[in-house]
């Protein structure tokens, strides 16, 4: 029936420009080359894509400090291939969700250049502006107005000579914090959004949105310290809880928060066709917040990115502090977004974007014996949950995590920040460096790989980052013609959540939920029921129905990766059947 949304069936495609594909030789994939791809993304069977950031940029957070809202920087192309990139899409049938990062600007946006100008400047309360702490001289150390840190280490507060007085941001210094207290700053976003939406886009994925309302107390400067070391909510950023106060309690679901995406909503999208759509990312949420969010009826956000299942592996001192991860703490995990959203609202299902490691490599096999099972294994169990289902550029061919050698191949300043402030504390280097394998978002950053020739056929030019040594083995072109490839069975599996409505609306049953190898839930509707069974391990074949996953009587295998298999048949490692009753 219609009123059903095409993104609860659907698959969105993340492409992170830069590392796509280029067109033009100059090292940096750009919107050519997305272009040129358009037929890798519609054999896929993908019904959006999500464009990481093109807009403008000096490119310190490579995109998410943006300039100028309203333009294409120029090595990722210009605004008539935007609208050509719209336009040949649009005629496949696949929409554009463009990337919206309204928390924070680049410093060189004239916004910010302008408000740094004085502090009379109109602009100026488009941003936080704070005087230095009472009894402290500005640009001291401890004279920051509160004692917050920044994702990206350091302290969150910038100094400003010229005018006397510290700007907030939360992440680079380079990305200063907006302030959306103040009307005239909400007014030029909805006029900027309402012209994207004008120009043909379908929607927008929004950047740290529930970052934007800040929880402001009376009496100055209103925005109060964290008692230090407390333990951090959100341990996905690279905030160090022990030097700087975690902000998370005042920056992130604050208290205008569902006041302003209603507004928001009210204000671009009142009358706008059926069709467009809304994820919001949003760090520190739970599902008790998610279901406010989501929930239709307060036209607030269609569905959002939760943080939960990927900060899992991240122990007390967050991201850098990587710990193991039990299948069944991410069972849990999932589970209880599944049950916690089936009678309101909607779930995103992902493994991966361009901030998290490759999932072969960070929740399966990435070993040549395991990794095309380990990939396509985690693709079934995501996809066939209830929830919209993203893919990040590459995981459809099972790109793995890249062997960086030295500090000197990483380049996201998440983790050179990180680095930086690790030594300065007098971490082993080693362990620093290893932390960075393992979770840095260069991993996923690393070129598409896509021939098995010079660069990977990414660039004619010297790709801005690494490509991995092992597109030789890994690559698109070698996977169009092969059954068996991480591709042709991601095919299958997007081709499987178009076609069978139970995977949209089916109700969700979590199976064996201790069990530390198997992952195993049901789906049913109207009749239909769906079993999904995965052994998710290297350790050897598991018979599920001796494990205790029942297997319903004359039930059809509608997708396996597991060659020649019957409905009963044991699960070698990293085997994944489907089967319908
Ligand atoms: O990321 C939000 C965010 O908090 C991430 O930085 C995440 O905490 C961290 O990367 C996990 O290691 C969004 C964008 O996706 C990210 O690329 C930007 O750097 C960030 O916001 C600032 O715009």
């Amino acid at each position: 029936p219609s009123e059903i949304p095409w993104w609860h069936a659907g698959v969105i495609y993340q492409v992170y420009p830069r590392s796509f594909a280029d067109s033009d030789g100059d090292g940096i994939g750009d919107l050519g080359g997305v272009i040129a791809k358009l037929d890798h993304l519609e054999r896929l069977g993908v019904d959006a894509v999500w464009l990481s950031p093109v807009y403008a940029s000096p490119m310190v957070d490579n995109g998410y400090d943006i300039s100028d809202y309203q333009d294409v920087a120029p090595e990722l192309g210009t605004l008539a291939q935007l609208d050509d990139l719209l336009a040949q899409a649009h005629a496949r049938g696949i929409r554009i969700v463009m990337d919206l990062v309204v928390n924070h600007t680049s410093d060189q946006h004239p916004w910010f250049l302008d408000a740094r100008s004085s502090t009379q400047s109109p602009y100026r309360d488009f941003y936080w502006w704070r005087p230095p702490r009472e009894g402290h001289v500005g640009g001291e150390p401890g004279a920051e107005p509160t004692n917050w840190g920044s994702v990206f280490s350091g302290p969150a507060w910038e100094w400003d000579e010229a005018t006397g007085e510290y700007y907030l941001h939360l992440f680079a210094p380079e990305q200063p914090e907006l302030n959306w207290e103040h009307p005239p700053l909400r007014e030029a976003v909805y006029s900027m959004m309402r012209w994207w939406l004008d120009r043909g886009v379908d929607g927008f994925r929004m950047d740290v949105v529930n970052m934007i309302s800040k929880r402001v107390v009376p009496g100055s400067p209103g925005l109060e310290d964290t008692p230090l070391g407390e333990a951090p909510e959100d341990t996905s950023g690279g905030t160090d809880h022990t030097a700087y106060g975690d902000p998370a309690p005042h920056v992130f679901n604050g208290p205008r928060i569902h006041e302003l995406l209603a507004e928001m909503h009210r204000e671009v999208f009142d009358g706008r066709p059926a069709g467009l759509v809304t994820v919001g990312e949003m760090p520190v949420t739970t599902v008790e917040h998610a279901r406010l969010y989501t929930d239709p009826a307060r036209r607030e956000v269609d569905m959002i990115f939760t943080f939960e299942h990927v900060d899992l592996d991240s122990g007390p001192g967050g991201k850098w502090d990587v710990v193991p991860l039990p299948l069944s703490a991410l069972k849990r995990s999932l589970g209880a977004w599944q049950t916690g959203l089936a009678d309101v609202g909607w779930n995103s299902l992902y493994w991966s974007n361009h901030d998290q490691p490759r999932p072969v490599s960070r929740f399966g096999d990435d070993s040549p014996e395991h990794r095309v099972r380990s990939a396509t294994a985690l693709g079934t169990v995501l996809q066939l949950h209830r929830g919209t289902a993203y893919v990040f550029q590459g995981e459809e061919l099972g790109m793995t995590n890249a062997p960086f050698a030295s500090i000197e191949d990483f380049d996201d300043v998440e983790s050179l920040g990180h680095h930086r402030e690790a030594l300065a504390r007098g971490e082993d280097p080693e362990a620093v460096l290893a932390a960075l394998r393992t979770k840095s978002r260069d991993n996923a950053r690393t070129p598409v790989q896509w021939t098995a020739g010079r660069h990977a056929g990414f660039t004619t030019g010297e790709p801005w980052l690494l490509v991995n040594p092992n597109h030789v083995e890994i690559n698109a072109e070698s996977q169009y013609d092969d059954a068996d490839s991480v591709y042709s069975y991601y095919r299958r599996l997007i081709a499987l959540r178009h076609d069978e409505p139970v995977v949209a609306r089916g109700d969700f049953t979590m199976l064996v939920p201790e069990h530390e190898q198997l992952y195993a839930f049901t789906r049913e509707h109207d009749g239909v029921r769906l079993t999904v069974v995965a052994n998710l391990s290297s350790d050897g074949p598991l018979d599920p129905v001796a494990e205790g996953v029942p297997v319903p009587d004359g039930a059809e295998v509608v997708l396996t990766n597991e060659p020649d298999s019957g409905a009963s048949d044991v699960l070698g490692p990293w085997g994944v059947r489907v089967l319908r009753s």
